[in-house]
């Protein structure tokens, strides 16, 4: 038998969790028949078709969570987001534990005068980046509830949670 067959057959409904299953499923038995070389090669390439679990449609870097100056209880978030899927991501919700409420805004100049304002959804295209960076999109972190020595935060689309980092506020 070839990869071929064992590729079909994950197609066809078998969800493999990780290498190990997928290597003792029965389509995988012929495996001994070939030469030790192509065993090995066989079996990387079922391990890394298996790995799908690694997949994340939104990847997020540059994170700066920045902690409320001392006396106030608002502070300000940037990070990259990438969408590395083959649809459109709508972000709606973001939010923390660390905090009782996060909001998306935007800062607009005009006249010399920078003002903010909500932005209720941020499209991230497919396979390219959307930043949030000091003056323009940016996270609007709320009434601090929690020691923010590690910050958690979860970004939602309409359809559930996307993807969840942790990092470590930073003091200005
Ligand atoms: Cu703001």
């Amino acid at each position: 038998m070839t990869s071929t067959n064992a590729r079909v057959t994950h197609r066809s409904g078998f969800q493999p969790r990780s290498a190990s299953i997928c290597v003792r499923h029965g389509a995988c038995a012929d495996l001994f028949a070939i030469s030790c070389t192509m065993a090995l090669l066989f079996v990387m390439l079922i391990a890394s078709g298996c790995d799908d679990t690694s997949f994340e449609p939104l990847q997020v870097s540059d994170i700066v969570i920045n902690a409320p100056l001392p006396g106030t209880r608002m502070s300000a978030g940037y990070l990259t987001l990438t969408n590395n899927s083959d649809e459109s991501l709508r972000i709606s919700t973001f939010d923390s534990p660390q905090f009782k409420s996060i909001e998306l805004h935007e800062t607009i100049t005009a006249g010399g005068v920078s003002r903010m304002r909500p932005v209720p959804e941020l499209d991230v295209p497919p396979h390219s980046s959307v930043q949030l960076a000091p003056g323009g999109k940016h996270l609007m972190l709320m009434g601090p509830v929690a020691p923010l020595d590690v910050v958690t935060l979860n970004i939602y689309s309409g359809n559930g949670l996307l993807v969840s980092i942790s990092t470590e506020a930073v003091a200005y």
